[in-house]
C-alpha cells in the first residue's frame, strides 16, 4: 500500500482545498499538517519558495497548487484532464482564468491599508469580476454544464472547491445570479467522494 500523502497548509480551506478535493475524488489517502499563522514565519524558509500548500506524495515534495492539480489529474487518467490535447489546453485556460480572478480578489482581501483595500475591492467587484463571471458562466453553458467537453474534468473539481472561498472574499455569493456556475458548484459537491470528504472535513471560515 502506498504511504499516505501529506498535505501541509494553513488552517484555511483556501488554496489547499482544490488539492484536497482532487485527492478525495481520485482516492489518494492523505494526512494533514496544519501550520498556524503564528508558527509559519519560523517554518517558511523550510518550504519551497517559502509558500504553502506543499504536498508530500510519491516520494516528492511538491509545491505550486495548479501544477499539483495537473499531476493528480494526469495520474488518475481517464478523461479527468480532457479527452485530448485540445481539451487539456481548454482545462488549463479555464483554470488559469479562475486563478486570475482569485488573484485579483486577493489584492484587496489581504491589503492591510483599509482605504486602499476598499478602493481595490470596489474596482474588482464592480468592474472586473462581473466580466469574468459572465464569461465563465457562458463557457459552462456552452459545455453542457462543465467547463470543458461536456464532462467532468479536474477544473470543475478545483472550481467547486474554490468558489465558496471566492464568495467569502467577495462578501456575497458570487454565483447567485449565475445558474450554470451555481449548478456546477452543487454538482461537484454532490459527487459521492467529495460529499463524503466535505461531511468529515475540518470546517474553517474560508
Ligand atoms: N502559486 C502558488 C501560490 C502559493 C501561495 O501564495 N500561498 C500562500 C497561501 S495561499 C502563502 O504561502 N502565503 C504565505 C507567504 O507568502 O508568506 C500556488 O498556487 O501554490
Amino acid at each position: 500500500m502506498a504511504p499516505k500523502a501529506k498535505m501541509i497548509y494553513f488552517p484555511f480551506h483556501g488554496l489547499g482545498e482544490p488539492l484536497r478535493f482532487m485527492m478525495a475524488y481520485t482516492n489518494v489517502e492523505w494526512e494533514e499538517e496544519i501550520i498556524s499563522v503564528e508558527d509559519f514565519p519560523a517554518k517558511k524558509p523550510s518550504y519551497p519558495f517559502g509558500k504553502l500548500p506543499v504536498l508530500e506524495m510519491d516520494g516528492l515534495r511538491m509545491h505550486q497548487s495548479a501544477a499539483i492539480l495537473r499531476y493528480l489529474a494526469r495520474k488518475a487518467g481517464g478523461t479527468l484532464y480532457g479527452q485530448n490535447e485540445f481539451e487539456a489546453l481548454q482545462c488549463d485556460i479555464a483554470y488559469d482564468t479562475i486563478t486570475d480572478l482569485r488573484v485579483m480578489m486577493l489584492g484587496y482581501f489581504y491589503e492591510p491599508n483599509k482605504a486602499s483595500a476598499d478602493e481595490k475591492r470596489k474596482e474588482v467587484l464592480e468592474n472586473l469580476a462581473p466580466m469574468y463571471l459572465r464569461n465563465l458562466e457562458k463557457l459552462v453553458n456552452e459545455n453542457g454544464g462543465y467547463f470543458v467537453g461536456g464532462q467532468l474534468t479536474w477544473v470543475d473539481i478545483a472550481y467547486g472547491s474554490l468558489i465558496d472561498y471566492l464568495s467569502h472574499m467577495a462578501g456575497k455569493e458570487l454565483v447567485a445570479d449565475k445558474p450554470a456556475l451555481k449548478a456546477l458548484r452543487d454538482r461537484v459537491f454532490a459527487l459521492p467522494a467529495i460529499k463524503k470528504y466535505v461531511e468529515t472535513r475540518v470546517k474553517y471560515p474560508y
